[in-house]
């Protein structure tokens, strides 16, 4: 008879390679050694500890799928599990880790011209230079395709003159590049690399201040005034709003992964809080009600995993469809903000303090649902497939 493992029911470990469990323990040790002795701290002190992208540089995890440049070149599977490891510690480290891979590195990996390539990616991927990735504008958030920012071409001077203005961009304050999508004249979505270094009086990042989710994360606007950009940083291959969308697959698939890691926590705390908290004369976790909570949640992370394991697989092997990751975004991220809010509960008024992590979670949760399309933008993306009537809009 086998044995059941709670901890891993669908036993995920024996249908992972040895290198990518290698890595995974291996960055385990970093999570739980240099990353959660910061958390707190960071959290209630709204800092993001620059030096963070350097240890992630260090270690191999910064655009860690990509071939060449200084990159490890591991499975999406692998990029998934360290992104599960980083956010059972905190969203917010998450989210560094995604942006700079998946969204800043990722756009100019995949639209980028090789000479592009060889300038930013070894600078990108070793955690050198910070980037960004700016879509949201304060008009267009889940409606991207209307953008107001402009790309006006000088032809004389070969510059691109870029105005408008982008919110919510995680890590725009501290990015030495910006990846910014702006329309060109004929109202084509394109893609431009600015360089922080030379723009500064034309460009300014402000800090978001006030968050109460992903306050270890560095939240801003990126504000452009005829910044100039020399035609060479055009992405040359991005055409369309397709070109954002193909970076947003890879976040999202990695969110997909990050959410069931803060879940993961969730569940861990609350087990043991209610193994240890009597009340009534005997443990919390020896009541029907109790032991429910934790069975939801249990299946509802090992079903989960397995379904990023699959799209991770079937992404290796360039099987996958954007709608396969609205599937695992969706639902990992709304079950992880769900089992966060029953494990708050759980654990009465302790679960309000931020020494027992799980608020913490639960608020940055709000955001990790919302950020890289809703859950219900995705419950249209899929909507749409289902019937072939689009819904977002008359
Ligand atoms: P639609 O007509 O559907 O598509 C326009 C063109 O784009 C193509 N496309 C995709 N291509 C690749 N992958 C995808 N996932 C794609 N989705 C669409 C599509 O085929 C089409 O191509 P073509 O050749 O026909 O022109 O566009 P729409 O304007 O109707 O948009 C629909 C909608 C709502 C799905 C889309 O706008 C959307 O996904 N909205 C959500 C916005 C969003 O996700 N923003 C993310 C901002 S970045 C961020 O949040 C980072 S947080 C990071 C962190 O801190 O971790
Ligand atoms: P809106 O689009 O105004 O939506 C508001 C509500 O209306 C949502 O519930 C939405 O689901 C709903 N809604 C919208 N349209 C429809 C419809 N047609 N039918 C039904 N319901 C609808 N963006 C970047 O570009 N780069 C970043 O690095 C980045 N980082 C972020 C970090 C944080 C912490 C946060 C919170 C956001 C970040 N974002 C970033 C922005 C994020 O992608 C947007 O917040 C998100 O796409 C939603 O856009 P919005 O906030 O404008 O909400």
């Amino acid at each position: 008879k086998s044995t059941f493992n709670w901890e891993d029911p669908f036993d995920l470990e024996s249908q992972l390679t040895k290198d990518e469990i290698l890595m995974r323990d291996q960055f385990r040790t970093y999570c739980r050694e240099k990353l959660q002795p910061r958390i707190l701290h960071a959290n209630r002190n709204e800092v993001f500890h620059r030096e963070i992208m350097r240890e992630l540089g260090e270690l191999g995890v910064l655009g860690c799928t990509m071939k060449g440049y200084g990159a490890a070149g591991v499975s999406s599977v692998a990029y998934g599990l360290l992104a599960k490891e980083i956010e059972s510690v905190d969203s917010a480290y998450r989210s560094a880790l995604s942006v700079q891979s998946s969204l800043a590195a990722g756009a100019i990996y995949k639209h980028g011209s090789e000479a592009q390539k060889q300038q930013y990616l070894p600078k990108l991927i070793s955690g050198e230079m910070i980037g960004c990735f700016g879509l949201t504008e304060p008009d267009h958030g889940s409606d991207p395709g209307s953008m107001a920012t402009k790309a006006t071409y000088d032809s004389k001077r070969k510059i691109y003159r870029l105005n408008g203005c982008k919110t919510w961009i995680t890590n725009s304050p501290i990015a030495d590049l910006l990846i910014v999508w702006a329309k060109n004249e004929e109202g084509k979505v394109c893609g431009f690399i600015i360089e922080r270094k030379g723009s500064e009086n034309r460009l300014s990042t402000p800090t978001i201040e006030g968050k109460f989710s992903l306050r270890a994360s560095t939240t801003g606007m990126i504000i452009m005034d005829n910044v100039e950009v020399p035609a060479e940083n055009l992405l040359p291959k991005a055409q369309g709003l397709k070109g954002p969308f193909a970076c947003l697959n890879n976040a999202r698939y990695g969110i997909a992964w990050g959410a069931l890691g803060a879940a993961e926590t969730c569940l861990n705390v609350a087990r043991s809080y209610t193994m240890e908290r009597k009340q009534f004369n005997r443990p919390l976790a020896a009541n029907q009600l109790i032991q429910k909570k934790l069975t939801d949640m249990m299946c509802d992370i090992a079903i989960g995993l397995q379904a990023c394991l699959r799209v991770g697989r079937l992404k290796d092997e360039n099987k996958v469809s954007p709608e396969m990751i609205s599937i695992i975004k969706r639902n990992s991220t709304t079950k992880a903000l769900e089992i966060a809010r029953t494990a708050r509960e759980m654990l009465g008024g302790n679960g309000i303090s931020d020494e027992y992590h799980i608020i913490r979670h639960m608020m940055n949760l709000e955001s990790v649902v919302t950020y890289e399309g809703t859950s219900d933008i995705h419950a249209l993306i899929l909507g749409r497939a289902i019937t072939g009537i689009q819904a977002f809009s008359v």
